[in-house]
């Protein structure tokens, strides 16, 4: 029994076959396994969803089949005492239409309002208003539940817009556009806003619905902060060993470590990327992205090193700041070029490599040492990044994937629109110096394998203020 919440208000989201009810329903619901198709019917039966937060049921939408006869069961509907509460409706029809299969849809509607607090109706105002429209409207203002409409216009739907309103103003309560293709959070909590101000006797549990969703998010948020700081700390105090055998040259046993290395690299970061997508509920769901999305680029690409992280200014600004050596400054400002040649393959490598210290391994710290007792009498030790550079770059796809995420609705289930630039939050570049220097200061203490307790405390907050700045149109 929820105590917090004693009542778990339900919406049934009925309309039209193919208008769109599925949608609404998914992202409502951040559920991106309901099948949505652009074939009417595909919804059945009406089944119920619920948002729950820690388990605990919040609010609770019924997607439902689209109306099949709506003039017929309003006819049906004329002949019945006016004021017959739903219940009795939906029973009454339920057992006059039994077995008839034109009418197996709209009894299950008419069950689905019975049986919820609320009805959210669903319309695309794309097209003129025709007679099923208003039977649908009129069947619904007889059932007598709170109603709101809701225009998820698939297209323009200016043509019309307005003899859609007079109609919906004289059947419902309120009425509400809402995209649910490209709804985010902020226009979520809206509906639900405006649908509290439509009963009074549920104003207050909406009111607390919003607050939880609200402290939710923010919840979110700081989870996909740890996220990010693991995923730096990981990537910068990786290492790998390798038995350096009798014989073997050092610099051969480095190549063949490289792939590894970089791989394992690739790995950590796709799974704090897994895991962020998942903060956010998406699950089934893999975003596809197209070729103007930096994300699309692999972490390793000259495309990610050259548009990502710090410039070589800002890198030896920060790391001045964060107190590398001097010499350490000018090799991390190589960062992009090594980390080029660096994944170009063995060839360009061997050209250049050797344990003194070339530029292609300048990037990763690489060491021979004594003894150890499962590799052998000496074994060659790769990692951690020597270069601030790879933090700066996670920490920007981490913040780009984070932004997709949290932005993305779960009823929009295809590619992002050719073209479309998905960023808005400020790249580390962009960043205030000394938001910068919480990053380079983390990084620095990592590599030098120190401890990082202060460090990781000032990066989170310099990250929760980025993205809270962010939507608020701060300088961060
Ligand atoms: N462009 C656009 N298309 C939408 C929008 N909402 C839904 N669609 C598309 O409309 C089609 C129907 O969406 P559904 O959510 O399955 O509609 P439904 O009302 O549940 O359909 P049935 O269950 O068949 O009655 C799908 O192809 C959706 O991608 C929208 O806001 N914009
Ligand atoms: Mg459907």
């Amino acid at each position: 029994m929820n105590t917090e919440y004693p009542e778990v208000l339900s919406f049934a989201v009925v309309g039209h076959p193919n208008e769109g009810k599925s949608s609404v329903v998914s992202t409502l619901t951040e559920r991106d396994d309901i099948r949505i198709s652009s074939t009417p019917g595909e919804t059945e039966y009406a089944v119920e969803y619920t948002v729950e937060l820690d388990h605990k049921p919040l609010l609770r939408f019924v997607d439902t089949p689209g109306f099949q006869v709506p003039r017929k069961t309003l006819k049906w509907l004329s002949k019945r005492p006016v004021n017959e509460d739903a219940q009795t409706i939906s029973d009454s029809f339920n057992r006059d239409f039994s077995g008839r299969s034109a009418y197996i849809h709209d009894g299950r509607i008419l069950q689905a309002i019975a049986e919820t607090h609320g009805v959210l109706y669903v319309i695309d105002a794309g097209k003129p208003i025709g007679s099923d429209d208003l039977a649908e409207m009129e069947i619904l203002r007889r059932l007598g539940k709170t109603r709101m409409a809701v225009l998820n216009s698939k297209g323009d739907d200016s043509e019309f817009e307005e003899q859609w309103r007079a109609a919906l103003n004289r059947h419902f309560n309120a009425v509400r556009r809402f995209n649910a293709r490209e709804a985010a959070f902020d226009e979520r909590i809206r509906l639900l806003s405006a649908l509290r101000l439509t009963g009074q006797h549920w104003e207050e549990t909406l009111e607390s619905v919003i607050r939880a969703l609200n402290i939710d998010r923010e919840g979110r948020f700081s989870k996909a902060v740890d996220i990010i700081c693991s995923l730096v700390a990981d990537c910068m105090s990786k290492t790998i060993k390798a038995p350096l055998k009798d014989g073997e040259k050092p610099e051969d046993v480095q190549l063949s470590m490289m792939p590894s290395y970089t791989e394992w690299l690739r790995v950590r970061e796709k799974r704090a990327h897994k895991e962020l997508r998942e903060e956010f509920r998406h699950r089934h769901f893999e975003m596809e992205l197209n070729n103007n999305d930096l994300m699309i680029h692999d972490l390793f690409a000259r495309e990610t090193w050259r548009v990502l992280g710090l410039s070589k200014k800002q890198l030896a600004t920060v790391s001045a700041l964060a107190g590398a050596a001097a010499g350490a400054a000018v090799d991390l400002a190589l960062g992009e070029i090594t980390f080029g040649i660096f994944m170009a393959g063995g060839a360009v490598l061997a050209g250049v490599s050797g344990l003194a210290g070339s530029r292609a391994l300048s990037q990763v710290k690489v060491r021979v040492a004594g003894i150890n007792q499962q590799l052998g009498r000496r074994y060659i030790e790769m990692g951690p990044p020597k270069g601030i550079q790879m933090a700066f770059i996670l920490v920007d796809r981490a913040l780009l994937y984070l932004e997709t995420v949290s932005r993305w609705a779960h009823a929009k289930r295809e590619k992002a629109d050719p073209g479309q630039q998905l960023s808005t939050l400020p790249k580390t570049r962009q960043w205030l110096r000394k938001n910068q220097a919480a990053v380079s200061r983390f990084a620095l203490k990592l590599i030098k394998g120190k401890s990082t307790e202060q460090e990781l405390e000032n990066l989170r907050k310099v990250l929760i203020d980025v993205i809270k700045s962010a939507e608020e149109g701060r300088d961060i």
